[in-house]
């Protein structure tokens, strides 16, 4: 009865812990269900049809397949979006919003433009009324050091809109280079700040506007980006759980094997 009541608690523990380390996971995508292109417009509009975002079915992050770019040479090609499934999201200081996703580069090169944006809109999806924020992380080739992963904040920044990481933990170069297979970049988005990571290690910290929404999620710059292919692969948007309820859960937990307890020993 011990042993059991023991390994039940155990598992709670684990079930908490895995809870509040994983999130509520709002959407993801390692790319590996589509046949082809044309199957990314099921969950995504592509915004220019005629030269969408590509499945690359040769390359994964720890699998398959993934999305690129090629090498536009215009602007208006390669970029589409995705609503948040459910609705717009407001991020807290006790339950932020992450967005992560991992990439890779075949070279380092100045004019890349490729990245990944979340966005929030006054009417609740994308493109719909008044934008109201826009966070983006990836590599822009203005404004920036072109050398570096690059992050912007469109609302609510300190500095200046554009700006990079350090080079601590990923340059475009260590991105490129060919025995470094994928980079793991994301943001974490809370009342009035974002964190910009890389490999799991915080980075970068921008101040952002307080209580904001955020609706949809935009991959691919849509701009010229010659010189650089660029994957994304494993994109995935989770609301981590604010701690409190994490401990509420693994206290109720207990509390039900305590009464479970008491009632067989009775
Ligand atoms: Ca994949
Ligand atoms: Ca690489």
């Amino acid at each position: 009865m011990k042993i059991k009541i023991a390994i039940l608690m155990a598992a709670t523990l684990a079930f908490a812990a895995s809870t509040q380390a994983q999130g509520n996971v709002l959407w993801s995508d390692d790319f590996e269900s589509y046949a082809n292109t044309a199957a990314l417009s099921g969950p995504y509009t592509q915004i220019y049809p005629a030269a969408p975002v590509m499945l690359d079915t040769t390359k994964g992050d720890q699998s398959s397949q993934s999305i690129h770019f090629g090498t536009p040479g215009a602007n208006n090609e390669r970029r589409m979006y995705i609503n948040i499934p459910g609705g717009p999201v407001t991020p807290t200081d006790q339950a932020p919003l992450k967005l992560e996703f991992w990439t890779d580069l075949d070279t380092a090169i100045w004019s890349t433009r490729q990245y990944i944006e979340i966005r929030s809109y006054s009417g609740g999806a994308y493109n719909s009324g008044t934008l109201n924020q826009l966070i983006a992380l990836g590599f822009t080739s203005s404004g920036v050091d072109t050398t570096r992963v690059n992050q912007r904040v469109v609302a609510g920044f300190t500095g200046a809109q554009w700006g990079d990481l350090t080079d601590t933990y990923a340059t475009r170069t260590t991105i490129a280079d060919p025995n470094n297979d994928w980079t793991q970049l994301a943001m974490v988005l809370k009342h009035n700040t974002v964190e910009f990571y890389v490999n799991g290690n915080l980075d970068t910290v921008q101040t952002m506007t307080a209580g904001v929404a955020f609706d949809s999620i935009v991959i691919g710059s849509g701009l010229s980006s010659a010189g650089a292919d660029v994957w994304f692969d494993n994109i995935k948007l989770t609301q981590v759980p604010e701690p409190s309820s994490a401990v509420l859960a693994l206290l109720g937990g207990l509390g039900v094997f305590a009464w479970i307890s008491r009632r067989r020993q009775a």
